[in-house]
């Protein structure tokens, strides 16, 4: 069946590619005769045959990649500190797993691929990101950027956390935002007008608290301030649960998924 189909699309293709040979013939030998004349129209192509057979069914939808794809180390991804299927109705199950197992999986596998032999093999995630950052190669950073922001991540949304913040950290996003609920407005606001691929940040320097788009895989880290909550913007994190209901991710990922433990204890 396939066979068919495929030796119909050869002889199609041989048909146009042999008009189009001779449309260039024509024009090149009519061109020196009379420069202005126009191009000659070709015969129609002919139609495509109809296959003798009918399509075949699509194929099912792929199946969730498993763990055994997980790198191998030197540089080695930190298991999901929750079920595949834990953040679910807010991020599900296939996003996480594609997520986890894929896209984040992939930053390892290219430090392990990149670094031997180099200044880096021997660093940490956090000192390839401040040491990258200022290499005109800026495949290290951008690795170990998002191998280090992903690990965050994850860790941020274990379920079973308190949904408010409480204590210091309460105190200075009053301080600084006035409520809570003005902090996820305007995080979610951010991460609306952040173009392109990014994360959207709340950082600490001190006692002052900010909200920070940064591109690609960079963070708070590399202008010396401290990463309290990142929301992962790339569309890989959020497309099969919200298409481009971007806005609409965060504020659910906000209101729904942070554990606000996580993000107390990482204050300075
Ligand atoms: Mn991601």
């Amino acid at each position: 069946m396939k066979e068919i189909s495929r030796r119909a699309f050869v002889a199609t293709a041989a048909v146009s590619a042999s008009i189009m040979a001779s449309r260039a013939v024509v024009a090149q030998e009519q061109a020196p005769a009379n420069p202005q004349a126009p191009a000659e129209t070709p015969p129609a192509a002919a139609p495509a045959p109809e296959p003798a057979t009918p399509a075949p069914a699509p194929a099912p939808a792929p199946a969730a990649p498993k763990a055994a794809a997980l790198p191998a180390g030197p540089f080695k991804q930190p298991p999901l500190p929750f079920d595949e299927a834990a953040l679910d109705p807010v991020i599900g199950e296939r996003t996480v797993a594609l997520h986890y197992l894929r896209h984040h999986a992939s930053y390892y596998n290219n430090l392990n691929a990149i670094t031997p032999g180099t200044k880096y093999a021997k660093m940490s995630l956090e000192e390839i990101i401040v040491e990258g950052d200022h290499d005109v190669d800026k495949r290290f950073f951008n690795n170990a950027g998002q191998a280090w922001n992903h690990e965050r991540y994850w860790e941020m949304l274990k379920p079973g956390g308190p949904k408010v913040p409480g204590g210091r950290l309460a105190q200075l996003i009053y301080d600084n935002f006035g409520s809570v609920a003005d902090l996820k407005e305007k995080m979610v606001v951010a991460s609306a007008n952040l173009f392109g691929s990014g994360w959207t940040w709340l950082a600490q320097d001190g006692s002052k608290l900010s909200i920070m788009n940064a591109n690609g895989g960079d963070s708070p880290l590399t202008i010396g301030k401290t990463p309290l909550l990142g929301i992962d913007v790339w569309e890989h994190a959020y497309y099969l649960d919200y298409e481009n209901r971007r806005p609409e991710h965060v504020k659910a990922v906000l209101d729904k998924l942070v554990n606000w433990d996580v993000v107390a204890s990482r204050l300075k």
